[in-house]
């Protein structure tokens, strides 16, 4: 099982098996056998699994990558802000010939015409198997004192790199949300350095230079990859999800959080938009 299914949820799923073709629910019915065994009957678990194997792991401690995910479903949608909320002005206090965006937004709110960019989106129920993650590593550059990019989607076991495009040092903190130590500090003294880290723990982690303490970002490391950022339009997409229902949240830096319930049909198009007040 990709989820934990409440027991309406598995209502559902009994009822759409009375309304569907034989083909996916007869399936589970066969595996499953009698009906104490039919918690894991669902469209979309493969015959091939042992029941009840996933119940016993801890969320996030394994995410399994699928060739193709059974009956795949997309979530969409899009994120506005239409409040009067607006950047800060970059108050840059050194390194001006390199550093030369003081005085231009912050890059923290982004808004065009009520469109959101660069807030997360993401399922925060455990999954435990569904697509391939696109990415090992991510990459937070220091360039011209702003990290790019600012706000960016990582893989939970896999590594960030920091960067430095800029001819000076810059160093690079990050902290997980909620925590009192840093998962790592590195300083970069010249272009060209690189450092990476493991990022051990899903959750929020808060980048900022001790340099210059106004370069910040965030990187959300997430145990399964359904999940995404908003481009500049203040849409997403998330594709090859497996059917079910799930909760999810919508995360702006500046904005706030919001959680929602979004319910994908196997093969169909879910949709969850999101206007930040
Ligand atoms: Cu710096």
């Amino acid at each position: 099982m990709a989820w934990r299914m409440r027991p309406d949820a598995i209502q559902h799923v009994v009822a759409l098996c009375g309304l569907l073709a034989v083909a996916a629910c007869g399936k589970g019915e066969e595996k499953g056998g009698a009906p104490k065994a039919q918690p894991e009957a669902t469209p979309s678990a493969p015959a091939t699994e042992p029941a009840g194997s996933t119940e016993a792991e801890p969320a996030g401690s394994v995410y399994a990558e699928l060739d193709s995910v059974p009956e795949a479903g997309v979530i969409k949608g899009t994120v506005t802000y239409k409040g009067d909320k607006k950047a800060p002005a970059l108050n840059v206090t050194k390194d001006t010939q390199v550093c030369t965006h003081g005085g231009k937004p912050d890059g923290s709110l982004e808004v065009d015409d009520g469109k959101l960019k660069n807030a997360v989106v993401a399922i925060t129920d455990p999954i435990a198997k569904g697509k391939k993650w696109e990415i090992e590593k991510v990459t937070v550059d220091n360039k011209e004192c702003l990290f790019v990019p600012r706000i960016q989607v990582a893989r939970e076991k896999g590594k960030v790199e920091a960067t430095n495009s800029d001819q000076l040092l810059h160093n690079v903190n990050l902290m997980p949300q909620g925590a009192d130590k840093p998962l790592a500090n590195v300083a970069l003294p010249a272009p060209g350095m690189k450092q990476s880290k493991e990022l051990k723990q899903a959750g929020l982690i808060e980048v900022k230079c001790d340099v210059h303490e106004w370069m910040h970002a965030w990187i959300y490391v997430s145990p399964h990859p359904y999940a995404t950022v908003t481009g500049e339009d203040g849409t997403f997409e998330m594709k090859d999800v497996p059917p079910g229902e799930y909760n999810a949240k919508v995360w702006h830096e500046a904005l706030g959080e919001t959680t929602a319930k979004v319910k994908v049909d196997p093969g169909g198009t879910a949709t969850l938009d999101h206007e930040f007040k």
